[in-house]
């Protein structure tokens, strides 16, 4: 298959696009840096340095032979994701081009325009582009089971039926984000629907939780191949931010009560995802939906499992509440549906005590790299800031 990236630099672009150069297929990656200038910006860098994106595919060709085509550009700019395009005429591209952090988003008007220019502007680009020059090509894009949010109500996998004075339709499953960020998914969702409805686009929209992980067969080939690994208040994920905490031998941080429940993923089951849904292409005029995680645990959970298995490698760890940043629920009902991926053949890598152990063996070489002033949150939902600088 011919498949274009964009955002291929990214915690989960980089691995996909060794994922699949690995298994034969022809990859072409955008990407304008944008998740490391903004880290940069917040003082938010990655754990560990990792080359740029000509160096890393050099690299990774070096050891498996396997070649990445690299373009550097703004896919908000119309004209970078067209020659994208025109050189790949991919038959599938995957779209994770967007400001992927909640707390970025709501430090303050800036950043909210941005992350709503930035991820609504590359996603209609992709469909211009499609629509354009590849009509028939699939668009995987990577939404967010935070755009359903946390109702009191069993979560369905996209659609729901919905009765109603005795008739009956379909309808995307109601929608109720808790950051800008996750907003901006959402209505990546209804442009997206819009299109496929006037012009049949096939869409897989991946409904995806929190990932954590950062081995891959591809990313433990070489430290330079390794993915951004955050662990900072704004661009870290809670499992990577628990185990980044445990090496650190930090208190790990719980916002809260801890009851907030979320889907989870081990990286490996995002590549898997992704594969299976190349693999049976949503079809004309479709945009097909898939809940993309394989357990769910609340936050007192994680935190929970990660002292354990801490524990097993010889560290004490302590579990500490602090004051919740977010505007969420802290305890609630969540039932989502995950069905969509079982059907297509998904294998889950489960959470395991040794899952964690490994990943903080792994951990433990970077542990000089920690800079424990990144750790607290250092951004609040109810304190917006006109200033850039609010998150120094
Ligand atoms: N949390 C803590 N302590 C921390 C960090 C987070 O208790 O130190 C809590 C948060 O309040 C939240 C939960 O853990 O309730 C998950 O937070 P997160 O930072 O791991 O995830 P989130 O901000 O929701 O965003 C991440 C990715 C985003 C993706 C999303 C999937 O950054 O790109 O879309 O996970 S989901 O959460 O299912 O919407």
């Amino acid at each position: 298959m011919r498949v274009a990236i964009l955002g291929g630099d990214g915690y989960l672009g980089w691995p996909t696009a060794m994922h699949l150069a690995s298994q034969g297929h022809d990859v072409w990656v955008l990407d304008n840096y944008l998740r490391r200038n903004l880290a940069q910006e917040t003082q938010s860098e990655a754990l560990i340095p990792t080359p740029d994106l000509p160096a890393r595919a050099a690299r990774f060709k070096e050891l498996t032979g396997f070649r990445i085509d690299v373009s550097i550009g703004d896919a908000t700019r119309f004209e970078c994701v067209e020659k994208l395009f025109r050189k790949a005429q991919p038959d599938a591209v995957v779209h994770y081009a967007e400001q992927p952090s909640a707390p970025y988003s709501m430090i303050g008007r800036e950043q909210a325009d941005l992350t709503l220019k930035n991820n609504l502007g590359t996603t209609f680009n992709t469909i211009w582009a499609v629509q354009t020059h590849a009509p028939d090509c699939h668009i995987v894009k990577l939404g967010t089971m935070g755009e359903y949010g946390t109702p009191n109500i069993d979560i369905e996998e996209g659609w729901i039926d919905i009765t109603h004075k005795g008739r009956s339709e379909k309808f995307l499953y109601p929608r109720a984000a808790g950051s800008l960020y996750h907003t901006t998914k959402v209505l990546d969702t209804d442009l997206l629907w819009f299109y496929v409805r006037t012009y049949d686009l096939r869409v897989t929209d991946l409904m995806q939780g929190p990932v954590y992980g950062l081995a891959t067969p591809e990313t433990l080939l070489h430290d330079d191949l390794l993915p951004n690994f955050h662990y900072d208040d704004i661009f870290g994920t809670l499992i990577n931010r628990f185990l980044t905490q445990a090496i650190a031998e930090v208190p790990l941080t719980v916002y809260g009560k801890g009851g907030q429940t979320r889907g989870y993923l081990n990286l490996l089951d995002t590549l898997q995802c992704v594969d299976l849904a190349l693999g049976t292409p949503a079809r004309r005029g479709e945009l097909r939906i898939l809940n993309q995680f394989t357990q769910t645990f609340s936050v007192n959970e994680l935190a929970e499992r990660v002292a354990r298995a801490a524990k097993t490698c010889g560290i004490d760890v302590t579990i500490e509440n602090v004051a919740n940043p977010r505007k969420e629920k802290e305890e609630h009902y969540y039932n989502p549906a995950s069905t969509g991926f079982a059907e297509l053949g998904l294998r889950p890598h489960l959470l395991s005590d040794e899952v964690l152990a490994e990943m903080l063996r792994v951990l433990a070489r970077f542990k000089g790299g920690i800079d424990t002033r990144k750790i607290l949150p250092r951004v609040r939902w109810n304190n917006p800031s006109p200033s850039p600088q609010a998150a120094r």
